[in-house]
């Protein structure tokens, strides 16, 4: 057990306490997966294989404002800040409560997305990234929190996937440049595009047209700044 875990008397990790260690920079645990023997468990800084995983993820621009305070400040630099930030703010609250963290752009990638299937019953898009019935896509994931012991939560509520009840699929017709079909994402069709004129003026500015005209958690769309900054990213 963690110092820290001791102060607080603390016997086991509590979602609870990982709940207000994390509110701070605009971060929420999003679901807990428990493994079974049949599954590929990530190992734990000290060799064991992990018991359950807490995910630790934004809802819509839920952690901008403190990375974007962040990032005004002397560590605040340097390439891929939105890394950098998560590292900073997730390793503490892994000590804190005795986990080994894991993050979603480190290899070799843990399995974030199916992770967040069995954790929150959520569902692939057309576009790949994950539907949520009510952040729609505008939700992520920071980091994952591993424990040798199961971590006690409700189970999720499984909602009805929104994309299956969508006619009109406008995500599969909005792409200037047909990236996203029926068959998945092609990354490198997208991204030659963005490189153009009409990809600056576009997408660049206003966040991938795909990804806007989905109809579904419109409320938790990001702010202008958080969408330029993450299609930067996509264009590197
Ligand atoms: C490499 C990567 C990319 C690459 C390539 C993506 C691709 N589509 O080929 C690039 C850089 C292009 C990219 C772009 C983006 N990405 Co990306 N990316 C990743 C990363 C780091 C690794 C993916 C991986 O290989 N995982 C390894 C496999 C083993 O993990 P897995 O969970 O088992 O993967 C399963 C699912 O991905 C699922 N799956 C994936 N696509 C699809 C599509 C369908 C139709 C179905 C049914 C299933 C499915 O099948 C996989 C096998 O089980 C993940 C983080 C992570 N660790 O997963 C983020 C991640 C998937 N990306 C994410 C995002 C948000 C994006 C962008 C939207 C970023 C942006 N600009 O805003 C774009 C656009 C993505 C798009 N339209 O597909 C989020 C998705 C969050 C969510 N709500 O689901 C993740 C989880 C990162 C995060 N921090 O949250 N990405
Ligand atoms: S537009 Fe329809 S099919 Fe596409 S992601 Fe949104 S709900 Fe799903
Ligand atoms: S960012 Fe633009 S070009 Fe790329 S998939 Fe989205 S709509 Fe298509």
């Amino acid at each position: 057990m963690t110092d820290d875990r001791m102060d607080r008397g603390d016997a086991r990790p509590r979602l609870d306490r990982i709940v207000e260690d994390l509110a701070p920079h605009g971060l929420f645990p999003r679901g807990v997966v428990v493994f079974d023997e049949s599954d590929a468990r990530p190992a734990l800084a000290d060799g064991r294989p992990a018991a359950s995983v807490v995910l630790v993820g934004a809802i819509g621009g839920s952690f901008w404002a403190a990375f974007a305070a962040w990032r005004q400040t002397a560590a605040g630099g340097g390439g891929d800040p939105l890394d950098t930030w998560s590292k900073a703010v997730i390793t503490p609250v892994a000590g804190q409560h005795g986990a080994t963290v894991f993050f979603p752009s480190d290899p070799p990638y843990q399995p974030f997305q199916r992770w967040a299937m069995r954790a929150e019953g959520v569902q692939a898009s057309p576009l790949g990234i994950l539907m949520h019935p009510q952040y729609g896509l505008w939700h992520s994931y920071r980091g994952a929190l591993a424990f040798p012991e199961v971590i006690e939560a409700q189970a999720a509520e499984v909602e009805p996937h929104p994309c299956d009840a969508c006619r009109t699929h406008p995500c599969l017709s909005s792409c200037p440049v047909g990236a996203i079909t029926e068959r998945g994402f092609a990354v490198q069709t997208c991204r030659s595009h963005l490189v153009t004129p009409a990809g600056q003026a576009g997408c660049m500015v206003d966040g991938c047209a795909a990804r806007n005209a989905c109809p579904v958690g419109k409320a938790y769309r990001y702010s202008a700044d958080q969408l330029r900054f993450h299609m930067a990213a996509l264009k590197l």
